[in-house]
């Protein structure tokens, strides 16, 4: 065996060589480092031409070992270029080369799409879709109803009064009920709209009290309406709502401006649930509008489409409806 070493400077060759190529870190870096180590100029190249200057022996080693050297650079080189080049399809925050995911798609608030079904259920059967203002005088929410200062019934809302330069008694309204006073105000009958919207009380939270949720009001003013044209309304509205053989449960309630004033419940797996207020206009709030209650008869009613939407879909807590979280609103 010859005793003669292979050159220490093909070792020290390679060993700047990759180092230099493990910080190179973009195409331009690259480029120098191939001119520097593998071009026609380069370092390799220098010491290839100078093994002319070794003995025969010698020369055939360092050859073999810078042989070895080139091969190994230029795979080196070839695999860094190959990175280079997907990583340089990262175009700023864009990574093109990502699998592409379905983009995120906005729906209707599960509030919203029960409004839309049971206004469309009402407008089916002639009602017309109106909006009223959700900040509201004290006159509309109470006393056109029938309710004036003073009044017990006041305490069966609990009330959120706003502070109002202009007016002296302005509210959250706390039900849509104001709007019937408005709408017969400003329309003469026949009458019969459908009135969603938001609505605020002064309570505290549990699972079936939300301190702001909608309510769709109803209500038709017509001669010769009678209470059985209100069932009759209130039984097909279920009916489309909950299925056609739903059964429906009218029992004696009291609001101040409805007489008779009933509740309605359906029947939900054998429980009676109570979904809705409702009665005939009460004569007085007909003529607090300047209506003549000996020729015009209505009904009105008044509803919790949350509350509708809790059974529909087996909700148990009315507070995810506004909790803005999206495993839950991503379900609807
Ligand atoms: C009223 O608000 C009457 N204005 C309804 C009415 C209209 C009666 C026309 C007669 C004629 P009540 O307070 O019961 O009634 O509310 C009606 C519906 O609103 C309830 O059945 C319920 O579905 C919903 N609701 C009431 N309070 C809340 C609350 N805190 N959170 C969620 N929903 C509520």
């Amino acid at each position: 065996m010859s005793e003669v070493q292979p050159s220490e400077s093909v070792e020290q060759l390679r060993e700047a060589a990759v180092s230099a190529l493990n910080s190179a870190d973009s195409s331009e870096h690259l480029e120098s480092w191939r001119v520097e180590f593998l071009g026609r100029k380069g370092r390799l190249t220098a010491l290839l031409r100078g093994l002319g200057s070794l003995e025969i022996e010698e020369r055939k080693i360092v050859g073999a070992a810078a042989n070895l050297l080139r091969a190994d650079l230029d795979s080196f080189y070839e695999e860094r270029e190959r990175q280079a080049k997907s990583s340089n399809a990262v175009v700023g925050s864009l990574d093109v080369t990502l699998p592409g995911r379905k983009p995120a798609v906005g729906g209707l608030h599960p509030s919203t799409q029960m409004i839309r079904e049971i206004t469309q259920a009402f407008n089916e059967m002639g009602f017309q879709t109106i909006e009223g203002p959700e900040i509201e005088l004290e006159k509309y929410n109470f006393d056109m109803l029938n309710i004036p200062a003073g009044h017990p019934a006041r305490d069966q809302w609990d009330t959120i009064w706003v502070d109002s330069e202009k007016y002296d008694d302005v509210l959250l309204r706390t039900h849509t009920s104001p709007m019937q006073a408005r709408v017969m105000e400003n329309n003469t009958p026949p009458i019969r709209v459908v009135v969603p919207g938001k609505c605020y009380r002064y309570e505290s939270t549990d699972s079936t009290h939300e301190w702001h949720f909608n309510q769709v009001e109803g209500l038709a003013v017509d001669t010769g309406i009678t209470f059985a044209d209100l069932k009759g309304t209130l039984y097909e509205f279920a009916r489309r709502i909950f299925g056609q053989s739903r059964k429906v449960r009218f029992r004696c309630d009291y609001f101040p401006f409805v007489e008779p004033g009933v509740d309605m419940s359906i029947d939900w797996n054998g429980r009676w649930i109570e979904i809705l207020g409702a009665g005939m206009v009460h004569p007085q709030v007909l003529e607090n509008s300047g209506y003549d209650s000996s020729k015009y008869t209505g009904f009105a009613f008044g509803m919790g489409p949350e509350r509708i939407s809790m059974l529909r879909n087996e909700i148990t807590d009315i507070r995810h409806f506004f909790s803005n979280d999206l495993r839950f609103l991503t379900q609807f």
